[in-house]
């Protein structure tokens, strides 16, 4: 700290200088805080836009909202004592039981002192002769550090489609990642939802069992399987208290950060019957495990047929009207090649009197008007609109902000044609700015705790490694960036997972957007041992000084 330090706030010159900064208070904020401040010991805080902790959880209010995660896989990981003192209730863990738990880690490992709520950050900028960032907040004030860790989240950073007339809209319109804390009332309300991805499919049957009538539109019709939730047993509770470390370590042996292994069979080389009892059983027990029966349902697409197939006959025999049936299952991409849905009486909702589905593939929506929804075939009165809309994903949370590194070069401008980084965790000419889940990484195809603890411990142990070594920047290699965004393009390209146009996974919901698979899909397991022997042969890739 320089002479002009007041030593008892940190400040110089009015701004604060700090080992480290934190964006965000979610699940990787959160964690990522209380590795650099409890195992390192540096002076590190996290600034967060929210009022309070937990990130998605925070936000995302809207109703239904519950993970797709099963409770007991969920968690952090890293103390035994923390898996042993809190317990889950359900299944999957709803959004205000999520926000209770993160709000209890922060107290029980006492974060909140060193948060700084309702602090939005507008830019960070990289100054190279003090090998410092600068980081500031929309409220006005100034960071000075020597490590920058984004944790802003993968769906953070809301997706409002710019559809004419929606500032002349009379009634009440909200996006579900900003959902209202005290809720919405939709008692004797027409509302009108537009989007039928995860969050669409959850709202829907809450919104509907609640309005007077609900009316989806609907762009590109989805998969859906039962989540098949329940409160938890006794008995299970129990299994997962004496059990949390193995499955601990199960889930770092898996494709995706999940409990349960992918099947080894192939739908290709099963018969039919066996084939339709597979699933059959996997569509009773519910959740994500669904994809997981058949190893090459996200390779063949032959095998993904049969699975697809399956689903769009399960919802043609449960959606009653057989119009709205049709084009429910009218579905264009490979199964799970989306981001795969599961949910509680989705299509069931279709068959109550309330509630009605509107084609927007072949009548867009063209404007909002004071009273409702205009597509080009008919006006929809409704008094509320729901936004199901979802995110700017991976790269808008990062990009919202001012990332400017070496000589005032833009992130923006970096990442024009597409993410590109190393490992999803460092750009070249950002020294010292590690992100978090960022792309590039597994994040979003991951369990997301999984992903998050893997992240922070690497990030901490490579800010233990340089302090060790008395090196105080780590900076990206251009040709080892150049080398991983090829491997991301490659495996992707071995699965079936870009052949879905419209996914968020391709940037392909924002208009403008590049086009580029983000998320690394070469699986949790594999990665984590890319990143284990980067640091083994002392951080291969990128440039210590
Ligand atoms: O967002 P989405 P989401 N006009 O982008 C439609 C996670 N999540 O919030 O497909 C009309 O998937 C859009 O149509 P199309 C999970 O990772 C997890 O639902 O672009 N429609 C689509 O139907 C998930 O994948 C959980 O043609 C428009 C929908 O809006 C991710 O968050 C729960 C439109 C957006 O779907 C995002 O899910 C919830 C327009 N102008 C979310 N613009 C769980 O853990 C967009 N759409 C269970």
């Amino acid at each position: 700290m320089s002479e002009l330090a007041d030593t008892r706030t940190g400040k110089v010159g009015g701004a604060t200088e700090l080992d480290a900064l934190v964006i965000g208070a979610g699940f990787a904020g959160l964690y990522q805080l209380l590795c650099l401040r409890d195992r390192l010991g540096l002076s590190v805080k996290a600034l967060e836009a929210g009022s309070g902790v937990g990130g998605t959880w925070y936000w995302n209010r809207y109703p239904g909202a519950r993970c797709d995660s099963e409770s007991h896989v969920y968690w952090y990981t890293f103390s035994p004592e923390l898996m042993r003192e809190w317990e889950w209730s359900e299944r999957y863990p709803g959004q205000a039981e999520i926000l209770r738990y993160l709000n209890f880690v922060a107290d029980r490992f006492d974060l909140k002192r060193d948060i700084q709520f309702n602090s939005r950050v507008t830019s960070a900028h990289y100054d190279a002769a003090a090998n410092r960032w600068r980081v500031s907040t929309e409220q006005g004030e100034t960071f000075i550090v020597k490590f920058l860790v984004t944790a802003v989240g993968c769906l953070s950073t809301a997706n409002v489609p710019k559809i004419p007339g929606l500032q002349d809209f009379k009634g009440d319109w909200y996006h579900t990642g900003h959902w209202p804390h005290e809720g919405v009332d939709f008692t004797d309300k027409r509302v009108g939802m537009i989007g039928t991805g995860s969050t669409g499919i959850q709202a829907a049957p809450v919104i509907a069992a609640q309005a007077k009538h609900l009316t989806v539109f609907q762009r590109t019709a989805n998969y859906s399987v039962p989540a098949r939730n329940v409160p938890l047993t006794a008995d299970f509770k129990q299994y997962v208290k004496q059990n949390a470390e193995e499955i601990r370590t199960a889930t770092h042996q898996t494709y995706n950060g999940m409990f349960f292994k992918v099947d080894d069979r192939k739908a290709v080389e099963t018969s039919l019957e066996e084939r339709e009892t597979i699933y059959e059983a996997a569509w009773q027990r519910g959740g994500l495990q669904f994809r997981a029966v058949f190893q090459d349902m996200l390779v063949s697409k032959q095998a993904n047929d049969t699975a697809a197939d399956f689903i769009k006959r399960k919802i043609r025999s449960i959606v009653k009207d057989p119009k709205t049936a049709a084009i429910l299952s009218d579905i264009d991409h490979p199964y799970a090649a989306k981001r795969p849905p599961i949910d509680t009486d989705y299509f069931e909702t279709y068959n109550r009197p309330n509630v009605s589905l509107v084609d927007v593939k072949t009548s867009p929506i063209q404007r909002i008007s004071e009273s409702g929804i205009c597509t080009t075939e008919a006006e929809y009165p409704v008094d509320i609109i729901v936004f199901a809309t979802g995110f700017d994903a991976m790269t808008g949370p990062l990009l919202r902000m001012d990332i400017r590194g070496r000589d005032g070069v833009a992130l923006k401008d970096v990442w024009e044609a597409g993410p590109r980084n190393y490992l999803g965790l460092q750009v070249a000419g950002f020294p010292n700015l590690f992100t978090v889940t960022g792309p590039g990484s597994p994040s979003v195809l991951c369990n997301m705790p999984v992903a998050i603890e893997q992240h922070a411990d690497w990030i901490t142990d490579c800010i233990a490694h340089m302090r060790a070594k008395g090196l105080a920047r780590i900076e990206a290699r251009p040709e080892a960036v150049e080398k991983w965004v090829a491997e991301v393009n490659e495996v992707a390209n071995r699965t079936l997972l870009p052949q879905a146009k419209h996914s968020w996974y391709l940037g392909a919901n924002i208009p403008g957007k590049p086009r580029v698979f983000m998320p690394y899909a070469g699986g949790m397991i594999r990665y984590r041992e890319i990143c284990q022997e980067v640091a083994a042969r002392s951080y291969e890739g990128f440039a210590l000084s």
